[in-house]
């Protein structure tokens, strides 16, 4: 996949092939210490591949590479330059990968059917371009709108359209600022760092609460039809909440509405300009969410135990700020890295706190003890002594609302034991 695109954006590169079954250490050492295939070297002198220099940056994860390609050839159209249709296919590209990663791995590593495949090569249908529709890349591609219904016939990566993104910038700022309704339950992680960004923007939003125990079939039918939250609408003619207009722009997943966050919001500084800062800002965010929601998921479901929470702050702590500096996870400024941070740590910290999780009564206590007391984690306290301060983090998380939710669909889980 990175490949591709970087031949989509004729880019000049050098390939080396790494062998997984022998791993040379020169890779571990000097390119990924994850040791995992796709990654990069960027800049940095003329040097033969297997010795990497350290003046180059190196970059991995697929996503995240993909991105950097994006941000240094923009005009090789990747995704698209208007924030409307670039949100559209990164949800595609969200939804694309998760399908067909999920689908690879369990059936050519865990040994799952190959019924997998077709499966989700069959949902995905819908989003591919109808047969004999060969308009390439020149072909536009329509802003995904729930509840209408012309979803997209044809969108994904080289099919995307080519739009100024400094004149839908100019128009966007031009006319009024569209409305912004974020669809969330506040118990959620998710929409917790979607509505830290929203603040962190200054955006002007509205929150609408939906009730994820009674959920009403409007949200599924106008505005969300996996259901979930978080999700958010934006611009379209003016309309209640609980009966959004077919003509705003919707678009759920977390991580994808924090790039469209940042797409509209660029001054936010959510994320740096510099493609470089861009992207190792880009792996972190990727780090701190796929870490983070992996030990939360756990807890909150899976009955696993709270030292995978102990272990996943742990492994994170290396990239937490000194303390006593009050900084952040990329130095001075709060970054979308800082706002998925604020919204698990606060969790974990409050619940473990409280026993909430669907682990062993009494075993929340014992790790909030180590989490509050051992000097192993002195970093992370320092982090998220300056995160729970941050007036962005503090007016979204109406604490004992969220810890009454939590407490419910938690502890609840704990009995299915
Ligand atoms: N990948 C999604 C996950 C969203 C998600 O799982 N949300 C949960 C709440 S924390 C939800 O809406 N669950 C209700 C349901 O699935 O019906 C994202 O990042 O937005």
């Amino acid at each position: 996949m990175v490949e591709i695109a970087l031949r989509e954006a004729k880019v000049e590169y050098t390939f080396y092939e790494v062998d997984l079954q022998n791993k040379p250490s020169w890779f571990v050492d000097k390119v990924n210490p994850v040791g995992k295939v796709p990654a990069i070297t960027y800049g940095g002198p003329v040097v033969p591949p297997n010795e990497p220099s350290p003046a180059s940056f190196k970059l991995a994860e697929s996503l995240v590479i993909l991105e950097f390609i994006i941000d240094l050839f923009p005009e090789a159209n990747l995704l698209p330059r208007d924030p409307v249709e670039r949100a559209s296919a990164r949800f595609l590209v969200n939804l694309f990968a998760e399908k067909l990663r999920t689908a690879y791995i369990n059936v050519l590593v865990n040994r799952a059917s190959t019924q997998e495949f077709i499966t989700a090569i069959d949902e995905l249908q819908k989003y591919m371009p109808p047969p004999g529709d060969n308009k390439g890349p020149q072909q536009r591609i329509k802003p995904l709108i729930y509840g209408a219904e012309d979803l997209p016939t044809a969108v994904y990566l080289t099919h995307l359209a080519k739009t100024d993104m400094l004149a839908s910038h100019r128009s966007l700022h031009l006319e009024m600022t569209p409305q912004i309704t974020l669809y969330t339950t506040k118990s959620s992680p998710f929409g917790h760092y979607v509505e830290i960004a929203l603040r962190e923007a200054r955006a002007d939003y509205s929150v609408y609460e939906v009730d994820l125990v009674n959920k009403p079939p409007w949200y599924t039918d106008k505005v969300n039809p996996a259901g979930k939250v978080p999700a958010i609408s934006y611009g379209g003619s003016p309309a209640p909440a609980d009966a959004p207009s077919p003509s705003s722009f919707k678009l759920a997943e977390s991580l994808v509405i924090l790039d469209f966050i940042i797409d509209i919001f660029p001054e936010s500084n959510l994320l740096p300009i510099d493609p470089v800062a861009r992207a190792s800002t880009r792996f972190l965010l990727n780090l701190f969410s796929t870490t983070l929601r992996t030990a939360c998921m756990s807890i909150a479901a899976f009955r696993g135990s709270p030292e995978e929470v102990l272990d996943a702050i742990d492994k994170l702590q290396v990239h937490m700020p000194a303390p006593g500096s009050g900084r952040f996870v990329t130095g001075d400024t709060f970054t979308s890295v800082d706002a998925v941070a604020a919204a698990y740590l606060l969790r974990f910290d409050r619940c473990l706190e409280r026993d909430i999780g669907s682990f062993p009564e009494g075993e929340g206590v014992k790790a909030y003890h180590v989490l509050r007391t051992s000097e192993r984690f002195t970093r992370y306290r320092a982090y998220l002594a300056t995160l729970a301060k941050r007036e962005s983090v503090k007016a979204s998380f109406p604490e004992e609302k969220v810890l009454a939710q939590l407490g419910h669909f938690w502890v609840g889980n704990r009995a299915f034991a």
